[in-house]
């Protein structure tokens, strides 16, 4: 394990019932990054989505691969950064994740000039690939 849930509380802003990187398993600094979120019956968005049919919602799961972004910047070498997402493309749902899956999300620096990030995100159950994305982010210490 290289950051427990600890220390990505203290890389991100993102608190319960939001913050949906559980532990990182693999940096390789300022290009990719292997975080885990686990995906419990208790998790509060299955109580609607949907009441008997419990599905993670997609939003939510590239949402967990843009949280791995942002702990991925906060580990590339320049502190005290923000970072801003401004923009998802290319966004895939290809088969529902529900109780009891670990989602493994990998993301990848695909650009990197100056402030603009860009970024391919990958979220697997098991070896099946589960969702995809590519995004963009402003990176900066000043508020945006
Ligand atoms: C979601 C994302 C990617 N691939 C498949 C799915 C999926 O199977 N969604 N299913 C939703 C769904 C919602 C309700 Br309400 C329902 O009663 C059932 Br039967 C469903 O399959």
């Amino acid at each position: 394990m290289i950051m427990d849930v600890n220390q990505i509380k203290q890389a991100l802003p993102h608190r319960y019932p939001f913050l949906l990187v559980d532990r990182i398993i693999e940096i390789d600094p300022g290009k990719a990054i292997t975080g885990i979120k686990n995906v419990t019956v208790n998790e509060q968005f299955f109580e609607g989505h949907f009441p008997g049919k419990p599905i993670m919602p997609g939003v939510l799961q590239v949402e967990a691969l843009a949280q791995a972004a942002g702990v991925l910047v906060t580990n590339s070498g320049i502190d005290g950064n923000m970072v801003y997402f401004m923009s998802m493309d290319k966004v895939k749902f290809r088969k529902p994740v529900v109780p009891g899956d670990r989602l493994v999300l990998k993301v990848a620096v695909s650009h990197n000039r100056g402030k603009v990030w860009k970024f391919k995100g990958e979220a697997f159950v098991d070896e099946s690939l589960v969702s995809e994305a590519e995004f963009t982010a402003m990176v900066s210490s000043e508020e945006f």
